[in-house]
């Protein structure tokens, strides 16, 4: 039976990931390409998936069997922060068509993606799957939060009168190659090692957004990439499922800023503004369910800083080509 395999926001960081890990991982193996499957990695150059029409050809061209998908329009908290409208409706317009037309097409599974973003800012830690909508999300990310609620809903809505696979994943913050780097808008281990790079260069001051006190749980994006793959063929269940380093991994923003001097190789002054907002203090995950269902695949998360210089080295190889925003 072929396999054909749709990546939306297959050109992004995730996207990329899982790209990487297709070719690179052994045949047949685990997370590896396996005989019989067709993978197709698709931006929003082939297709606004915004756009009905521009969907439906997309699946007309691709046919797909099965669909990951991860197009979305994503930020950092100070785009979110200045943008919660655009968010909201992009996020619902992308998720709507896809999933509509995934039915139509009688797509065997679709996999998409949330974020522990979308949890309730006040609710009994760690985070679970069970605690989706249990309450509000914080104020920073409220559109992106609820359009992404939402694919929950509908998910279950597509299962219940249909009975389609449709399903999501919940991961943690992610880093990793063809990252956003853009200072504006991108997410805060992207936008610190852009910034410690040019403060390296201009040899001026490095300086870190906030107070540094927040915690986060960052997941290198070829390791969420192997469990992507993972999910898309062997996890059937409408419930979502958290994909995330451990609850031990949590670390502070400062932490995290500690990591970027020192894989940049910056050693000149160091400080923090704290006029910027810290947003959602912490978002602690469990992944305790899906290290039981991978328990006997020999997947191992890539340690932090050997992710991070890789991250590193990957951004310094490929600065004149990566999202950089406005030249600095
Ligand atoms: P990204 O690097 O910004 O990539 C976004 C992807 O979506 C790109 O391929 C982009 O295509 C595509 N896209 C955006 N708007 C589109 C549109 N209107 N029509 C068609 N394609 C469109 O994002 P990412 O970090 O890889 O995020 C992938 C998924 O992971 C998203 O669903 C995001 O919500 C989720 N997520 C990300 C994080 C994180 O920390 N990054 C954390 C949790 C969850 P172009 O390249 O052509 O613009
Ligand atoms: O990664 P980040 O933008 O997203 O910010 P969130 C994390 C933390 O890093 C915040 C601090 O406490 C920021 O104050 N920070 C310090 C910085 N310096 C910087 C910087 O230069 N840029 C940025 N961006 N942050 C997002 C959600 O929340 O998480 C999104 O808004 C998405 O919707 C994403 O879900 C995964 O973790 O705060």
């Amino acid at each position: 039976m072929s396999v054909r395999v749709l990546v939306t926001g297959g050109t992004g960081l995730v996207g990329q990931g899982i790209e990487y890990v297709i070719e690179n991982e052994p045949a047949n193996s685990h997370f590896g390409k396996r005989d019989g499957e067709e993978w197709f990695f698709i931006g929003s150059s082939e297709a606004d998936l915004r756009n009905q029409e521009q969907t439906r050809k997309l699946f007309e061209k691709y046919k797909p069997t099965h669909v990951i998908h991860l197009a979305a329009l994503v930020g950092g908290l100070f785009a979110n922060m200045a943008r919660k409208l655009d968010f909201l409706r992009d996020n619902i317009l992308i998720n709507d068509n896809v999933l509509h037309t995934a039915h139509e097409f009688k797509v065997k599974k679709v996999i998409s993606c949330l974020s522990t973003c979308v949890y309730p800012d006040k609710v009994e830690y760690p985070l679970d799957e069970t605690k989706i909508h249990l309450g509000l999300p914080h104020e920073s990310n409220f559109g992106y939060a609820h359009a992404k609620r939402l694919v929950d809903i509908q998910n279950r809505a597509y299962k219940d009168q249909f009975g389609d696979n449709f399903t999501s994943a919940i991961p943690t913050n992610v880093f990793g190659p063809h990252d956003n780097f853009d200072m504006e808008s991108a997410h805060v281990l992207p936008a610190l090692i852009h910034r410690c790079y040019l403060s390296k260069k201009n040899n001026t001051p490095f300086v870190v957004w906030g107070s540094g006190k927040p915690l986060r749980q960052f997941i290198y994006s070829r390791d969420l990439a192997k469990l992507f793959v993972w999910m898309l063929r062997n996890y059937d269940s409408v419930e979502p499922l958290i994909l995330s380093v451990g609850e031990d991994e949590e670390v502070s923003i400062k932490q995290a800023a500690d990591a970027v001097v020192n894989a940049v190789g910056f050693t000149g002054e160091y400080r923090f503004d704290t006029t910027k907002a810290d947003g959602q203090f912490r978002k602690p995950a469990s992944n305790k369910k899906l290290l039981e269902l991978v328990k006997d695949t020999g997947f191992a998360f890539t340690p932090f800083d050997k992710a991070l210089d890789e991250t590193v080295q990957w951004f310094l190889r490929n600065y004149n080509n990566a999202r950089i925003g406005k030249p600095q």
